[in-house]
């Protein structure tokens, strides 16, 4: 999503998938995936003239949890990225910014373009707050992704939250 909607040449950090990691790295669904995210992907878009995003893309697995505190530091929010057809692979980011209090959305990323469940069943199966907003997205649509970063600014805005790691 990052590389999608950056305004700017997204940096990233993508290292090969290898035969090591085939028993911890589960690939069902995006079977064609050669590479992984091992450190961030940095992108930047302007929501308007005198607002501009700076967005870290993290690892997804788990095993690269301290790199997502340096990345989090400071953060306006996030935007977890959900794929229906492994809805639990994106329990423990939903349960890690909720810990941390910073304000959050949850992004349905729609292969094939349907999400085989309505917005209430995965707000149910995740057990999300009402107030915290879940929409549907194409990751890879720099307009979709644009989208997904307006809602979570109108979301943070609302919060009043300060950035986790700033002082206020
Ligand atoms: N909607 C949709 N998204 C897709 C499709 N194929 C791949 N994607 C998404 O496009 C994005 C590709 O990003 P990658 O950089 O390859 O993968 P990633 O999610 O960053 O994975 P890690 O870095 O390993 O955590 C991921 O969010 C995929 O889920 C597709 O057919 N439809
Ligand atoms: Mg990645």
């Amino acid at each position: 999503m990052v590389s999608a909607v950056s305004e700017t040449r997204p940096l990233r950090t993508e290292e090969a998938l290898t035969q090591v990691g085939t028993h911890v790295d589960d690939l069902s669904g995006v079977e064609r995936k050669l590479t992984t995210t091992v450190a961030m992907d940095f992108g930047r878009i302007t929501i308007r003239n005198d607002y501009m995003l700076y967005l870290f893309g993290t690892p997804g697995q788990e095993r690269f949890l301290f790199v997502w505190d340096e990345l989090a530091m400071g953060a306006l929010g996030a935007v977890v990225l959900a794929d229906t057809r492994r809805l639990d692979d994106c329990f423990p980011a939903v349960d890690y910014f909720e810990k941390r209090g910073q304000p959050f959305i949850v992004a349905l990323n729609c292969f094939d373009g349907v999400s085989p469940f309505t917005v209430g069943e995965v707000r149910s199966a995740i057990g999300l707050e009402p107030e915290i907003p879940i929409v549907r997205c194409d990751a890879r649509r720099r307009d979709s992704g644009r989208e997904v970063l307006i809602t979570l600014v109108e979301h943070a805005m609302r919060t009043g939250a300060t950035p986790v790691g700033t002082m206020s």
